[in-house]
């Protein structure tokens, strides 16, 4: 008689949902089948005695093969990009199909989807990057690429070569919530970081430290402050992505206690890192210059002050993978200034894993909060619910058994990535997944690979879920803008 199962994984702490299950999971065709106890024995049957067994992780925020507004190329290609985060626990991906000024949007995703067709090893999904919301993107392009399945898109309000003016913005934010599209913001005051570093750079103050003097935090909170009234004003949702400072975090939360509805995500390198990293001797920091910068302790208590209390839906690695040598960090050598060098920090492999050793190992957030900003939240907010970030009946068996015993010493010679370094070198974490599953597949086991290049499928995504009000006990919860209800009488909003 056929085995019931393809692979059944065993005496688990299976975390579902909201409960904790100790038991079995099933896994047929792909997919959960079921989750119990004593299940039958599968084709193949791994034993999760002492483990925690979660769902795989989804990283919403990633550049993958991606050229930067400054023409750079990452060092990461969909290949080395999707193992190395298979190694770190994430199963589905969902990186930026990157409009340039001068490309058409039904050029640019091709372009993103062939690639990585040929070479992803997990699921992956695509965000657009909108720089050029000209006549015909706005009125066919967009709609279009929504219809298809790429249900978010993420706009800047700074770097000259991306940037949006507030104008554009406001377009881009209504024809979202007419589509049904989730807008990313990437929130920095463009004239504020050009008019400190030009003061900064004319004064000989070009090392890497330097970087986050000219992205100073009032250029991150004045620019999100922006990005809420120009989308509370059309009632549009939007995210705003890798929030780094404090005053960021509590304008966020104070918007939320309006009604507004905004959604914020963070990053690794805003709970791990400082601006002190960028101060290191020679152009060593440029492996820490990231936009926005690392800020200060404070900081790091925000963010996770915002992911602890539901300000922050989502952890994202916003991996960015340039080399330290003359094609990402180092473009002009030793002559490099903070300006010239590419923005960005790799974090595919250790996003969960450290999020899971300082934040669930050390009790400041839970094992159900570990799952809703590692997938649960990024599935819901990015379309990709029932099917993906949960461990349910029917969902793809996308999952991570997590040893949370294993101690580790990062370095990078033991990770998957092009990037030739790491920013969390030589710290030391606990927990690690060390057996990966994607779609049932068996895809890292003993430290090594088990999947074919191509192998990742892509995912069209349904529209956003989103849930509103966010709850936070002690507030009222107002309408998210009085401003609405007259726009909409006068013609310019839906009712
Ligand atoms: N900042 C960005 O805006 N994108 C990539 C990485 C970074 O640091
Ligand atoms: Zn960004
Ligand atoms: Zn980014």
């Amino acid at each position: 008689m056929a085995q019931p199962f393809d692979l059944t994984i065993r005496h688990g702490r299976i975390v579902t949902g909201e409960a904790i299950v100790e038991g079995d999971v099933g896994v047929r065709d792909g997919r959960i089948a079921a989750i119990g106890t004593d299940l039958a024995p599968g084709a193949r049957d791994v034993d999760a005695a002492g483990r925690w067994v979660l769902p795989g992780g989804i990283d919403s925020h990633c550049h993958v093969e991606q050229l930067s507004g400054m023409g750079v190329m990452g060092a990461d290609d969909f290949y080395s990009a999707t193992v190395s985060a298979a190694f770190g626990g994430t199963t589905t991906i969902i990186p930026f199909a990157a409009q340039h000024r001068a490309k058409a949007v039904p050029d640019v995703v091709r372009d993103y989807a062939e690639r990585a067709r040929a070479k992803a090893v997990i699921d992956y999904g695509f965000h657009l990057i909108l720089a050029n919301p000209d006549e015909r993107t706005m009125a066919h392009d967009l709609p279009e690429a929504i219809r298809g399945g790429i249900t978010s898109l993420k706009v800047y309000m700074t770097y000259d070569a991306m940037r949006l003016d507030d104008y554009q913005l406001l377009d881009v934010l209504d024809l979202a919530r007419e589509h049904g599209a989730l807008v990313m913001v990437h929130a920095e005051n463009n004239d504020i970081i050009k008019w400190l570093a030009k003061r900064l750079i004319a004064r000989g103050h070009t090392a890497p430290k330097f970087h986050a003097v000219a992205h100073d935090p009032l250029a991150e909170a004045e620019a999100a402050n922006r990005a809420i009234a120009l989308a509370r004003l059309v009632d549009t949702p939007i995210l705003i992505v890798h929030v780094a400072g404090g005053s960021t975090v509590e304008l966020i939360r104070s918007a939320q206690n309006l009604g507004a509805h905004v959604l914020a995500e963070s990053c690794p390198q805003y709970l791990f890192l400082t601006a002190d990293d960028l101060d290191r001797a020679g152009l060593e920091g440029a492996k820490f210059c990231c936009s926005p910068p690392p800020r200060d302790a404070a900081s790091q208590e925000s963010v996770w002050q915002g992911f602890m209390d539901g300000t922050l839906q989502t952890y994202s690695s916003d991996h960015a993978p340039y080399r330290f040598d003359e094609t990402g960090k180092l473009p002009k050598g030793d002559q490099t200034t903070f300006k010239d060098m590419a923005n960005g920090v790799p974090g595919l492999e250790l996003r969960m894993p450290l999020l899971f050793s300082e934040g669930v190992l050390k009790g400041r957030i839970d094992i159900h909060q570990f799952v809703r900003l590692t997938a649960s939240n990024h599935a819901d907010l990015y379309g990709l619910s029932p099917r993906k970030g949960r461990i349910a009946v029917g969902a793809d068996a996308d999952l991570a058994i997590w040893n949370p015993d294993r101690e580790t010493r990062i370095t990078h010679a033991a990770l998957h990535d092009q990037v030739g370094y790491t920013p969390y070198e030589g710290k030391r974490i606990k927990g690690w997944p060390e057996v990966v599953v994607s779609r049932g597949r068996v895809v890292v086991e003993d430290g090594q690979l088990h999947a074919e290049r191509g192998s990742g499928q892509y995912l069209r995504r349904d529209a956003p879920r989103l849930a509103w009000p966010l709850r936070r006990p002690g507030t009222s919860q107002r309408s998210t803008n009085p401003l609405s209800k007259a726009l909409a009488d006068h013609g310019c909003l839906p009712d």
